[in-house]
């Protein structure tokens, strides 16, 4: 039996998730959901409720999207080098906890404004562009976050770049972040991401 996945097709973290399984070439099952309508199985294997959500064959539940990602490398053999050595391990890790904790925050209150009146939707964005602004700083000497290979610091990443972009495409389009855009439509338009991206039917519980 494979492992079950639990995905939502526009989540971030689930796209790292996906994209990582995918990178390695690693069998699961994946069952498509719709956040507003989680399946049964689903909070019982996880009951916090987020996806993704992975579930192996020997019971074992692993929900959390940076896990995932480490449990498919681990898999396989890394044919892309994603997890690079130790030192690039460190430097993977916090690029990740700089995205997850610093800046998807600022980018939810972007994306999200109206529920937050206490700052304006231009206050957010800036917030956001501290995290932006080193991502350009970074690719404008390099062509990836880690040097001049995809490493698992661009795939857990670009998916929340793209989504601060998609607040306001107008805007991101002629912002002064080039490196990042050209970055960004290089992963965005990746066979790899394309695959990930397919539309599926939404799982239902027998
Ligand atoms: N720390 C978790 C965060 C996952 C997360 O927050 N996913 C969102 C969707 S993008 C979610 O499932 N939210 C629950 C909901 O909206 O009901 C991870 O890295 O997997």
């Amino acid at each position: 039996m494979s492992p079950i996945l639990y995905s939502f097709r526009r989540c971030p973290y689930a796209m790292r998730a996906r994209l990582a399984i995918h990178y390695c070439a690693v069998e699961v099952e994946q069952r498509d959901i719709l956040l507003k309508d989680k399946p049964k199985a689903m909070l019982e294997a996880s009951p916090k409720g987020t996806v993704p959500v992975l579930v192996l064959a020997n019971g074992e539940v692993i929900d959390e999207s940076r896990d995932i990602m480490m449990w498919a490398l681990q898999q396989g053999e890394d044919k892309h080098g994603l997890l690079g050595d130790r030192e690039q391990q460190n430097q993977i890790e916090a690029w990740l906890d700089d995205c997850d904790n610093n800046f998807k925050p600022e980018l939810d209150k972007y994306k999200y404004w109206v529920g937050y009146p206490e700052a304006s939707q231009l206050d957010y964005r800036q917030r956001a562009e501290v995290f932006i602004q080193k991502l350009e700083d970074t690719l404008n000497q390099q062509n990836y976050l880690l040097g001049e290979k995809i490493s698992l610091a661009d795939i857990g990443t670009f998916p929340f770049i793209r989504q601060f972009a998609n607040v306001d495409m107008k805007w991101f389009q002629q912002a002064p972040y080039p490196k990042v855009r050209q970055w960004l439509e290089g992963l965005v338009g990746s066979d790899e991401f394309i695959a990930i991206m397919e539309k599926r039917e939404i799982w239902v519980e027998a």
